[in-house]
């Protein structure tokens, strides 16, 4: 067998280094690959949280030299709201897709628990869009507009005391989503004493309450010393101002005060400076990367354990796609039984509490209706009664009536005849006759009793047989 050529040493992960005998030409891959990007353009998108006046909008000019417009807002928003807005810059021949998303209404309300709800929602609703995109059959990466935040400015007010409670919730809830870069805003207005031992405190209180930030990657030897001094100078303190004053015989960026002017761009009054070269200059293209390698990487992770997928299986065998959405399948197919059944026993209950509760108003019901009946019955019993007493009534009082009458007409016959000579006597003992058989005398009776003349006889021995 041959003896290896020179130079061509086997390796170890299977493949061999061999030397070239001429020039081949994909020693221009990278400068294909910037033609390319610098063809296609780039996208980088910021996120400004701070309070409403801590200077955003005029950071941002600041930064980008230009003005974005940007419409100033009050202090009376209901609740927080994200204005997103991008734009296209130019600088030599690179494009810049540039997306500001502005925080308005931040730690305005009274009840402040709700300020970073919809900056969460806002970051997640951008990863959720990109995910889709991802998951497409017919997806179009290459032209999607990707709005993932790639890096948050985070706003401190220059208190010199502490961070706040809204500012640490907020920080804490963002820093597995978001590349946060804290920085201390109109930086003019604290003492050069009092601002390394603010910086301090807001960086022990970040680490103390676990809050990871930024940090520029020191991996990259290009960069990693410039890098490891600017971590050291976080949380940047900066100046703002659109204005533009004349020193020696330059423009330059400054806020003019009566006393003095403050030089945005100079080093020795603030760190704009810095966090401008950190930002845009050195690592951008790292904070896009983390942005899509660690965060995005993140939500897509958890988003698609929800939905089911697996990378590995119980026993450490790595499971297919196929096999994630069959067994995604089952699971569901099971829940739905499950809930089917559960579904089913609830609505047996209900159907048997019902029909107690209908038995028991049927019950209820029927007692009320017998118990009716029987007051019906009795009442009507009674009636009969009554009914029956009151003709048992007239038919004696009928009786009375016809003796009274008869004895009435039976006045009117003479045998045997006891003459009266007066009428007073006779009528005496009519009445006394009449009340030995149980009759009353009717006032027509009595008209007539009156009127009866004295050669009339009256019965006596008929009316006593009669009684
Ligand atoms: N002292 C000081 N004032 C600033 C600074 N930056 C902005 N301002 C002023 O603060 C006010 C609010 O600024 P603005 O950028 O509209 O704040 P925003 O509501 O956070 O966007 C304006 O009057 C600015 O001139 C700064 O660095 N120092
Ligand atoms: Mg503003």
């Amino acid at each position: 067998m041959a003896a290896p050529r020179a130079g061509r040493q086997p390796q170890n992960d299977g493949y061999r280094s061999l030397p070239l005998s001429g020039h081949v030409g994909f020693d221009s891959l990278p400068d294909q690959l910037v033609n390319k990007s610098i063809k296609q353009g780039f996208c980088f998108n910021i996120l400004c949280i701070g309070e409403t006046g801590t200077g955003k909008s005029t950071l941002i000019d600041s930064l980008f030299n230009t003005s974005f417009d940007d419409p100033v807002s009050t202090h009376f928003q209901p609740n927080v709201r994200l204005r997103a807005q991008t734009y296209e810059l130019h600088e030599s021949n690179v494009r810049l897709k540039l997306t500001i998303v502005n925080t308005v209404g931040f730690g305005d309300q009274i009840n402040k628990e709700d300020s970073y709800q919809p900056i969460v929602d806002y970051i997640d609703a951008q990863f959720e869009a990109y995910l889709q995109e991802e998951l497409k059959v017919k997806r179009s990466l290459f032209s999607y507009h990707d709005t993932r935040i790639h890096a948050c400015l985070y706003f401190i007010s220059p208190t010199g005391h502490s961070l706040k409670t809204l500012d640490l919730l907020t920080m804490k809830s963002l820093d597995s989503k978001v590349n946060i870069i804290p920085i201390i805003s109109k930086a003019d207005s604290i003492l050069k004493t009092e601002l390394q031992k603010f910086k301090n405190k807001l960086m022990s209180e970040l680490v103390s309450n676990d809050v990871q930030i930024y940090q520029f990657p020191t991996d990259d030897e290009t960069v990693s010393q410039v890098n490891t001094v600017m971590n050291g100078h976080l949380p940047f303190a900066v100046v703002g101002s659109t204005e533009e004053v004349k020193i020696g015989n330059k423009m330059v960026k400054a806020r003019q005060y009566p006393w003095g002017i403050v030089q945005v761009e100079n080093e020795n009054h603030c760190d704009f400076v810095k966090l401008r070269e950190m930002l845009i200059c050195t690592n951008m293209e790292d904070l896009r990367e983390q942005t899509h390698a660690r965060h995005y990487e993140r939500y897509r992770r958890c988003r698609l354990e929800e939905m089911g997928f697996r990378d590995i299986g119980p026993e450490n065998k790595p499971v297919s796609l196929q096999e994630a959405y069959e067994a995604k399948r089952h699971e569901f197919y099971l829940e739905l039984q499950r809930k089917e059944e559960e579904m089913r026993q609830h609505f047996v209950q209900r159907v048997k509490e019902k029909e107690t509760v209908l038995k028991e108003a049927e019950q209820e019901i029927q007692s009320k209706f017998d118990r009716l009946m029987l007051m019906h019955q009795e009442e009507k019993l009674k009636l009969e009664k009554k009914k029956k007493a009151l003709e048992d009534d007239m038919a004696m009082f009928n009786k009375k009536k016809a003796n009274a009458e008869l004895l009435q007409a039976q006045a009117f016959v003479s045998t045997p005849v006891v003459s009266l000579k007066r009428d007073k006597d006779r009528k005496k003992l009519l009445r006394g006759e009449l009340d030995k058989i149980g009759c009353k005398i009717t006032p027509s009776a009595e008209y007539d009793l009156m009127h009866i003349s004295v050669s009339e006889h009256i019965d006596v021995s008929s009316l006593s047989t009669k009684k």
